[in-house]
Formats: C-alpha cells, sequence, structure tokens
C-alpha cells in the first residue's frame, strides 16, 4: 500500500518528481506515482487525492509548473500533508510556480520547497513519517552521518590550496 503520493500535472515534470521518487525508494518507502492536471483533469484529480487518502496514504508530493495549481488542489481535497515542488518551466522558469505553490491562502497549507527541488520533498516526506518510525529515523541518522563524510572529505581533498592566509582552519 503506498503511504506517499508522488503526483504531477504533466508527464514532462517527471525528470524532476523522480528525484522525489528515487529519496523514497532509497528509504523503502512504499509510493505511487500518478499524472494529474489540477485544469486538464481536475475532477480525476480530486478522486485520485481522495481516493489515495481513504487507501492510507498519510503524504502527497505534488509538482507542477506555470500558474501550479496542482498541490493547492489537491491540499483542498484531503486533509493530508502537500509537499508542492515548483518546476521550472516556460518563460519565467519556475518562479511563477513558486509563487503560486508557497503564497497559499489560509486554511489549506501546502509546504514548499524550492525550485525543481523535488530530492528535498521526498526528503521532508521521510522526515515527517520517521515521527513516527525508528526504522526510518535511524536510516535518517545514517543518511546525515553519510552526507556530513563527503563533506569532510571534499574538504580534505581542496585542503592545502590557497595560501595559508585565506584557511580559516
Ligand atoms: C503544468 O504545465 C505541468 O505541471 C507542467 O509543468 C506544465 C507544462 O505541461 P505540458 O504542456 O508539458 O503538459 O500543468
Amino acid at each position: 500500500m503506498a503511504v506517499v503520493g508522488v503526483v504531477m500535472g504533466s508527464a514532462s515534470d517527471w525528470p524532476v518528481m523522480e528525484k522525489a521518487a528515487d529519496v523514497l525508494a532509497e528509504f523503502s518507502v512504499p509510493y505511487a506515482v500518478k499524472v494529474s492536471s489540477a485544469h486538464r483533469t481536475l475532477d480525476e484529480t480530486v478522486a485520485w487525492a481522495r481516493q489515495f487518502a481513504e487507501q492510507g496514504g498519510m503524504i502527497i508530493i505534488a509538482g507542477a509548473g506555470l500558474a501550479a495549481h496542482l498541490p493547492g488542489v489537491v491540499a483542498a481535497a484531503v486533509e493530508l500533508p502537500v509537499i508542492g515542488v515548483p518546476i521550472a518551466s516556460g518563460h519565467l522558469n519556475g518562479v511563477d510556480a513558486l509563487y503560486s505553490i508557497v503564497q497559499m491562502p489560509p486554511g489549506v497549507p501546502v509546504a514548499a520547497v524550492g525550485i525543481n527541488g523535488a530530492r528535498n520533498a521526498g526528503l521532508l516526506a521521510v522526515e515527517i513519517l520517521a515521527l513516527a518510525s525508528t526504522e526510518l529515523r535511524d536510516k535518517l541518522c545514517e543518511f546525515r552521518r553519510n552526507q556530513a563524510e563527503k563533506v569532510a572529505a571534499q574538504d580534505a581533498a581542496l585542503r592545502g590550496r590557497g595560501g595559508q592566509g585565506e584557511r580559516l582552519n
């Protein structure tokens, strides 16, 4: 049974949204993927969100570009946390979608990540689920440790470059 729903307004959003799905797979979180548009297939979008919630889904990650109504429409349809991903496309390159998603009117919140920030959306979903799962919390701790080690390795690789006076330690 899918715990996280990854929905997007168009298949053209998938190259970005795939990064959210990748994170969920990394953490072994069951997820479902859906293409559904808030303006082209409104009824189907609302029906999908309601069915996902009724079947035990817990979090929805919704990605859309341009005027980007999808995350808000989905959030209005169900009482689940919705994480919106603004997709870079069109003349405004995602700034339109960012404003649309982040500026939800009071009463129906959508958590917005950065433009094309699908990986962070996946990680945020995992962090929410980890509130009720020690297994996921342990995996997140390991993930953060690995990430920190990579930064330390990058620092070590660059050590010695630049003059002494330019280094902080
Ligand atoms: C939005 O319009 C979609 O989320 C997509 O980002 C954008 C363009 O859609 P297509 O014309 O590629 O289907 O609804």
